[in-house]
């Protein structure tokens, strides 16, 4: 038998966890001949929460489930994890600067990012959903030298399949129909959805549309707030679909992409199409042998171009904000 994959959860206790866990131990994260032993690392308020949670998973009796341990510190919640999802994070609440929200992160990933150089397995990759996740990503891995840059990740997985599905309904298709579609730069609203090498059943998605108004006005800011017009409607932020969404980056990253195709993955900048190197900002990407690689050669037009410059911007000034915290 394959030994178990060691995958830490934090925020298991979380609505985004609830929706996540017990599709991993199902085997959507690694494959269905994969079996797992979760490792949930929550804080200790909420370790009751994840114990429950914990039972339940014990009661669908599944058969990959090698095992589950429940953590309220990172060195034991990361020691010898092979995946890391990183899902609990400081919300921003009312009152709070961007500052404090980023040095309140700080406070969380920063020692996770320690605890996961210090104890992870060599082959550690790493998922951050927390908000915000591309910084919160460039803070772990800032405080974990002795790990490859490229194994910390953020998460535009939710982004590509909102934007998926809201172009299939604009074009009368379905998702299957659409690929090469891209989310450039940030998890936040300043993202650019990119259809213009996009294909729609085998055509150019933006020929097929040709309608500029409708990208600018309509197509770009309903999946850029698409978050906020979750909340509105369910009285709760997505977690089903963000949760969908690591399962599908993750599984993506350690089995491959389809060939012909790519995703969106926000992954450390070697500086490929003006961004910024080093920031961790989403790109076309496949993934091939088990690692993420930037699509290459894309021709950028003026539109996608003005638009790929804000997000990267607000990254840049992400990330000088937590420098100048001490963060980084
Ligand atoms: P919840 O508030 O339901 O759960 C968060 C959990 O994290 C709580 O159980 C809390 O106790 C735990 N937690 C807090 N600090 C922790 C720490 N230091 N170590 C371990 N656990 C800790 O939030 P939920 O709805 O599950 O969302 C989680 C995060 O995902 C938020 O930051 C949210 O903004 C972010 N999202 C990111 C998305 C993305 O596309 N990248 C989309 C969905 C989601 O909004």
């Amino acid at each position: 038998a394959r030994t178990p994959v060691n995958v830490t959860v934090t925020g298991a206790a979380g609505q985004i966890g609830y929706a996540l866990l017990f599709r991993i131990a199902s085997g959507q994260l690694l494959g269905a001949d994969v079996p797992v032993k979760l490792r949930l690392l929550e804080i200790p308020q909420a370790v009751k929460a994840a114990e429950g949670t914990a039972m339940e998973l014990d009661d669908c009796a599944f058969p990959l489930l090698a095992g589950i341990d429940i953590f309220d510190n990172p060195t034991d919640g990361f020691a010898g994890a092979n995946v890391a999802l990183l899902v609990g994070a400081r919300p921003r609440t009312k009152g709070m600067e961007r500052g404090d929200l980023l040095e309140a992160n700080g406070g969380i990933f920063g020692p996770q990012g320690k605890a996961i150089n210090d104890g992870a397995a060599d082959d550690i990759r790493v998922l951050v959903v927390g908000n915000p996740a591309n910084t919160n990503a460039l803070i772990a891995s800032a405080a974990a030298p002795d790990v490859p840059a490229e194994r910390f990740t953020a998460m535009t997985r939710l982004d590509h399949n909102r934007a998926l599905s809201q172009l299939a309904a604009k074009t009368g298709t379905t998702v299957s129909d659409i690929k090469k579609l891209t989310i450039w730069g940030n998890h936040s609203a300043t993202q650019y959805p990119d259809i213009f090498h996009a294909e729609v059943a085998g055509k150019n998605a933006a020929e097929v549309v040709n309608d500029e108004a409708w990208l600018a006005d309509t197509f770009i800011p309903t999946v850029a707030k698409r978050g906020a017009a979750i909340i509105e409607a369910r009285g709760a932020s997505s977690a089903a679909s963000a949760a969908n969404a690591a399962i599908d980056h993750v599984h993506d990253w350690v089995n491959g992409t389809p060939e012909g195709d790519w995703t969106s993955a926000a992954i450390p900048s070697d500086g490929s199409y003006g961004v910024a190197e080093g920031i961790i900002s989403s790109f076309p990407v496949v993934s091939k042998n088990g690692k993420w690689e930037i699509v290459q050669g894309l021709e950028v037009n003026e539109f996608s171009r003005a638009r790929i410059d804000a997000t990267v911007a607000e990254l840049v000034e992400e990330r000088d904000a937590v420098k100048q915290l001490g963060l980084i």
